[in-house]
């Protein structure tokens, strides 16, 4: 999906029902909240564009799931209804969570499955208790696409996918392409394995160029880079901060956030990528 580049872009990484930092984040980039939970357009914003790089739910507190589902559609809808400005990409968390929502037949129910829905996806149980929740969420499902490339000239792009992946499948929308997209090999599963050994490609067809590839998924403690591959999952959930890559004619600039601490934060040890 191409992105026009007479726009600018504000790419924000893992929200994870992290609803404040969204909107201290938004408003520190131009967009202020009113009272109905609007954005506000205004002459000074209204060439920018929002786009959430994918995983904005699970892993937050139900309430902040909630607000955070709420808002998006909203907004989603609002920031829409004249020109396209609000984009939406989709993580490992939102294409789990619609599959067991939707009863996916080739999703294994087992004990496994049963307990990663509880400690990975904590959305399904708020959207089996919340069916209101349950229709804004399979519409925002609707609206999610799996990767947005922005050229600017011929030495200036930007991909943006959830999950960094070989560079073979990036734009690809067959079927094996969209997944690696969304999801790179589980550091969960593989949790011994530095991260540059479990996903080499990263590093090694990172190239010095300004075809940037910018993904989210693995989160970090800081933005990392290398050459022209660019992580910005901050790990808010985590208590660290929000952030987002900013694209404006053939620059990139970087913005975030503190955790507010306005709900629980989650607990992880940081594998860092490019540690070498
Ligand atoms: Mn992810």
């Amino acid at each position: 999906m191409l992105l026009p580049s007479e726009n600018e872009y504000i790419v924000v990484g893992d929200v994870h029902g992290c609803i404040d930092e969204l909107k201290s984040l938004l408003q520190k980039q131009g967009f202020e909240t009113d009272e109905q939970e609007k954005l506000q357009i205004t002459p000074e914003n209204e060439h920018k564009s929002i786009i959430l790089l994918g995983d904005f739910i699970d892993k937050g507190s139900e309430e902040k799931l909630a607000e955070t589902i709420e808002f998006i559609h909203k907004n989603y809808q609002h920031l829409n209804s004249q020109r396209k400005r609000f984009y939406l990409i989709e993580g490992n968390h939102e294409d789990m969570v619609h599959r067991y929502i939707k009863n996916d037949p080739t999703l294994v129910i087992n004990e496994r499955t049963l307990r990663n829905k509880e400690k990975y996806y904590n959305t399904v149980a708020l959207l089996e208790k919340k069916p209101y929740l349950k229709e804004l969420f399979l519409e925002l499902y609707t609206f999610c696409d799996v990767w947005y490339k922005y050229s600017y000239n011929e030495n200036f792009s930007v991909t943006l996918t959830h999950a960094p992946c070989e560079e073979q499948y990036l734009t690809q929308n067959n079927a094996e392409g969209q997944k690696k997209m969304i999801k790179c090999i589980s550091r969960s599963k593989n949790p011994t394995l530095p991260l540059d050994e479990l996903i080499p490609y990263t590093h090694q067809e990172a190239k010095q160029n300004q075809h940037y590839h910018v993904f989210g998924h693995l989160s970090q403690p800081s933005i990392r880079q290398y050459r022209n591959k660019i992580c910005i999952d901050t790990s808010a959930i985590y208590g660290n901060t929000l952030s987002c890559v900013i694209i404006k004619n053939n620059q990139l600039s970087f913005d975030d956030v503190p955790f507010e601490a306005k709900q629980k934060k989650g607990s992880q040890t940081y594998n860092t990528l490019f540690d070498f």
